[in-house]
């Protein structure tokens, strides 16, 4: 009834506002061990890549240190760098996956 125990009224505005959520880029980073073929298929296997668009952006974290493999919220950004991380591991790569803010 909009009123709380204490005889306070609460007032509730109805959102009107479209907030979009926070983003987060996901990013690979490039190291001397890791072969080639692996990060390819990281990309198809956890960001759905081509064969063609993970070679692509393979070659360009192998060229200038860092590139991204896509952009997400939160919560999928931090899944897909622990699935990367714990696949790496397995492997025993070097491999670095992270994120950061947009
Ligand atoms: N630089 C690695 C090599 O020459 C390949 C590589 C590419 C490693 C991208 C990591 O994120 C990476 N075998």
């Amino acid at each position: 009834d909009g009123r709380t125990g204490s005889g306070t009224a609460v007032v509730t505005k109805t959102q009107t506002k479209a907030k979009r959520p926070n983003l987060y880029r996901v990013l690979l980073l490039n190291d001397d061990y890791t072969p080639m073929e692996f990060v390819v298929h990281v990309l198809i296997r956890f960001f759905q890549k081509s064969q063609d668009e993970a070679t692509r952006i393979m070659l360009h974290v192998h060229n200038h240190g860092v590139g991204e493999c896509g952009i997400y919220t939160y919560e999928i950004a931090e899944t897909k760098v622990t699935q990367v991380m714990d696949f790496a591991r397995k492997h025993q790569h070097p491999l670095q996956c992270v994120m950061e803010k947009k």
